[in-house]
């Protein structure tokens, strides 16, 4: 009562008196709590394939699909130890499915988009519908929807998963079914759902269902097409050519926590400096190009996997015709109205 008003020794006293109380003083933290721009402890951080490319291949003679569930090596970020997640929200991964092996149906809360890395002929199949995997392809599978995969091929497959995980964690909403059958009953012939709501057209009594497209594979034959097309067309500043992948029946974001970018610089670009709240995860598609920020730059190539932290500033230069898929937590902080971005120093 009577301690002086600066008396350091007697704040830290009357810490340990209310701390078993469960009692913290705010202002001892207040600063770090509410910071004047954000702070995250994700790291930016780059895969390159040439690296991790053994250790995927090696994974798939210690352990099969089967006994795994999803053999899969997370890409942690190293600012993140210990959190299997990339970003403080985006978890990715590179998963690898043999010739002739099943990841068994289960479905979660957490959403998931696959992104077709290298090799081809795997099928990940959504609610009773397969669909083929080619390089380059992005495929969803949204929260509570059976999803396996399987590969009759004669190649391993690996491909990037995006999923919600540390959201779903820290919401506190996370639950999971194993679907009791290794691979779900087909239903439907592959294109049903490409043809039903992705021909620019919709059944006409067809309503949006959980902020989820019904569309969940968009080829990357289509997507390449598209940004060739605009290739001599007008280009932003910062982002070269940069497309949003969208929920055709509503405009919206594919999955209601995800929002995924396929970009193409062309040869020679160099983008002006950008940051957004953002943290977003990127792999190469195809191309050559160096990603400069503020204290390191990282040169990618082909199926190299890199990730830029929430408002790290950074410019994007292109040896050659790039392409860049992205994924991140846009529509979350969009519908909340926190997303924030900035262009230029
Ligand atoms: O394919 O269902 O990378 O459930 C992590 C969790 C993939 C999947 C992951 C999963 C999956």
């Amino acid at each position: 009562m009577n301690a002086r008003l600066d008396d350091a020794a007697a704040r830290r006293a009357y810490y340990d008196r209310i701390a078993v109380h469960s009692l913290k003083p705010l202002w001892e933290v207040l600063a770090a709590l509410v910071p004047p721009l954000p702070v995250t402890e994700a790291v930016p951080a780059l895969w390159r394939w040439r690296d991790v490319k053994p250790f995927v291949a090696e994974s798939g003679s210690l352990i099969t699909a089967r006994e795994a569930e999803r053999r899969v090596l997370i890409l942690e970020n190293p600012g993140l130890p210990g959190q299997s997640t990339t970003t403080s929200t985006m978890y990715a991964g590179l998963q690898l499915i043999l010739p002739g092996e099943v990841a068994p149906a289960h479905r979660h809360t957490q959403s998931a988009l696959r992104f077709v890395v290298d090799g081809e002929g795997a099928y990940t199949a959504v609610d009773g519908e397969r669909v083929t995997m080619s390089p380059g392809d992005f495929i969803i599978t949204p929260m509570w929807t059976w999803h396996d995969h399987g590969n009759p091929g004669d190649r391993p497959v690996v491909w990037l998963d995006g999923l919600d995980i540390a959201v779903v964690r820290m919401l506190g909403a996370q639950f999971r079914e194993n679907h009791g059958h290794e691979s779900q009953p087909v239903s439907r012939p592959e294109g049903d759902a490409a043809a039903r709501y992705g021909s620019g057209m919709l059944p006409v009594d067809y309503a949006p269902r959980n902020g989820v497209t019904p569309v969940f594979c968009y080829p990357y034959r289509t997507s390449r097409a598209a940004l060739a097309t605009m290739a001599d067309g007008p280009r932003h500043r910062c982002h070269g050519i940069k497309m949003r992948y969208v929920n055709p029946a509503t405009g919206g974001a594919p999955i209601a926590t995800i929002g995924a970018f396929l970009q193409w610089l062309p040869k020679g670009f160099a983008g002006a400096p950008y940051r957004c709240t953002d943290g977003t995860v990127f792999t190469v598609v195809e191309g050559a190009a160096r990603v400069e920020l503020d204290d390191r730059s990282f040169d990618v190539g082909p199926k190299d996997t890199f990730v830029i932290p929430s408002w790290h500033r950074h410019r994007l230069h292109a040896r050659e015709d790039t392409v860049l898929f992205s994924f991140s937590d846009r529509p979350i902080q969009q519908a909340l109205h926190l997303w924030r971005e900035h262009e230029g120093e």
